[in-house]
């Protein structure tokens, strides 16, 4: 296979040019085959100040365009973005090693959000607000928050940064974005995309969104500086630590989406045949790489030996391969780093008395390539590398006997993005998703915890960060709220009574 001319050609077709992806100190590998793609040119701290200058200016005139019109833009990307599908997703696959209808689906992804933001920038609403006082007026409103800073993962490598861009650029605030700098390809193509679909609508301001290729250096720079005032991070709990602390440092707003370690209950009334398909997607999706990943499995005893047997035979026959050619459902792992701490915690859990099944590597295009077969593990107690987010396919299965020991279980860990119950009980059913069930910001019934829909809030809690992206009403995060009193009489009443005559 030559990836690197396949990747090379797919780049022009998007509007990539050469001088941008050559020549650069940033080597970029395919996890296909290990092979290096291109050597990416970084930015310098002047020109990463040189950005968030422009950035601020870029402020000062898109949030005077009405929100609709700046809506137009965002339809227009969602135009562009269905007609280079094929390309940004094939590009996603070859920088990401996501097998072909998950590249695909995740230009899908983004196509969705453009076209529920273009809605949207209709939709800013506010509320109009009882007063106390007569001939007065309380009402609320929403503006343009600023410039938002946006910081993504290799594993959705363009989708997060659509979440954050078409709701930001329909509220009125310019983007900078810092990939991650194992995926500089597909943000240069994202990029070169969105700078089409700026061309069609004409009277874009310069530097309305900016792509940063560097190192944590670059991502320092944007997350300390005043001039950004929302920053959203999407990666490890560690890396979200310091940027959830520097923001707040200077008062700034973080949108925060970090670990997960998401967990889904089968109950005895489950439907084990739909639980089965929904578990294998979970775990072993995206080679166990989403935030959303099933990474638990918590069991009842009563029909933990027949789901589990069938669940053995699954994890021993999936197939692991190529994600460019055939049919493979699982893809490589993003490096070599990403296999090593796979393996360290597969022994780390037969320390702690875990029965492994698969996890060994799989050869599919040489030693430089990291392919591994998912690994079943059965745990007898939540302990050790259960309670950590290892970004690899790897599923922990636990037993138990009470349905509310399952939920302590499922909610005793650090995380809280996603979660789910597999039961056809109502009782069961609602009693995970009452107060006192899941406490994450994901609670489904009858499907995995991944591969969530772009209309909802995506997000969780505790250390997965408390942001929240995408639908509902996450766009109140990119704008600032102001609540105006309007008095239309001639006499100054005070609220709560107070008398202040002079
Ligand atoms: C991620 O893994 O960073 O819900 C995000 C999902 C996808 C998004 C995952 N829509 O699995």
């Amino acid at each position: 296979m030559s990836i690197a001319s396949d990747v090379h050609s797919l780049l022009e077709k998007m509007g990539v040019s050469r001088d941008k992806y050559t020549g650069g100190t940033l080597s970029v590998r395919t996890p296909v085959t290990g092979a290096v793609l291109a050597d990416v040119p970084t930015v310098t701290p002047e020109q990463v100040e040189a950005a968030i200058a422009q950035a601020a200016t870029a402020f000062g005139q898109w949030r005077q365009v009405p929100a609709p019109r700046r809506g137009e833009l965002v339809r227009l990307l969602g135009n562009v973005l269905r007609e280079n599908k094929e390309e940004l997703g094939g590009l996603v696959s070859y920088e990401a090693g996501k097998v072909i209808s998950e590249g695909l689906g995740e230009v899908q992804e983004m196509i969705d959000i453009c076209d529920f933001a273009v809605g949207l920038s209709r939709q800013l609403y506010g509320l109009t607000i009882q007063s106390e006082r007569p001939e007065h007026r309380l009402v609320e409103q929403w503006h343009p928050a600023g410039v938002v800073g946006i910081i993504s993962a290799f594993n959705f490598p363009v989708a997060v940064w659509s979440w954050n861009a078409a709701l930001a650029l329909v509220c009125g605030d310019p983007i900078i974005w810092k990939p991650s700098e194992k995926t500089p390809l597909t943000a240069l193509a994202t990029q070169a995309l969105f700078e089409q679909a700026a061309a069609r609508f004409g009277e874009v301001p310069a530097g309305l969104s900016t792509l940063l290729i560097g190192d944590a250096r670059t991502g320092e720079l944007l997350v300390e500086d005043r001039r950004v005032p929302i920053i959203s991070a999407t990666g490890s709990t560690r890396m979200g630590r310091i940027v959830g602390e520097r923001v707040a440092k200077r008062f700034g707003r973080s949108i925060l989406e970090l670990g997960g370690n998401n967990a889904s209950i089968v109950t005895p009334s489950a439907d084990l045949d739909l639980t089965l398909r929904a578990v294998a997607f979970g775990a072993m999706g995206t080679a166990g790489q989403r935030c959303t990943s099933l990474r638990r499995l918590i069991v009842h005893e009563s029909v933990y030996d027949s789901l589990v047997g069938r669940l053995k035979q699954v994890y021993a026959n999936i197939s692991v391969g190529c994600p460019i050619e055939g049919n493979a459902l699982v893809g490589p792992l993003i490096d070599k780093a990403s296999f090593e701490a796979m393996q360290a915690s597969l022994q780390a859990a037969k320390a702690a008395g875990g029965i492994v099944h698969g996890g060994e590597r799989v050869d599919v295009h040489g030693p430089e390539a990291f392919y591994a077969r998912p690994a079943l593990v059965e745990m007898s107690a939540q302990t050790g590398p259960v309670l950590e987010e290892t970004f690899a396919p790897i599923l922990y299965v636990l037993k138990y006997s009470e349905l509310e020991d399952a939920i302590a279980l499922q909610n005793d860990v650090a995380q809280g993005l996603s979660s789910s119950i597999f039961s056809t009980d109502l009782r069961d059913v609602e009693l995970f998703l009452s107060a006192a069930g899941s406490d994450c910001g994901i609670a489904n019934v009858n499907i995995g915890p991944s591969g969530a829909e772009i209309g909802g809030a995506f997000g969780g809690e505790k250390e997965t960060g408390g942001g929240r992206e995408a639908g509902s009403d996450a766009w109140r995060g990119y704008m600032r709220r102001q609540t105006n009193t309007i008095n239309y009489g001639r006499t100054l009443p005070l609220a709560q009574g107070v008398k202040f005559d002079v």
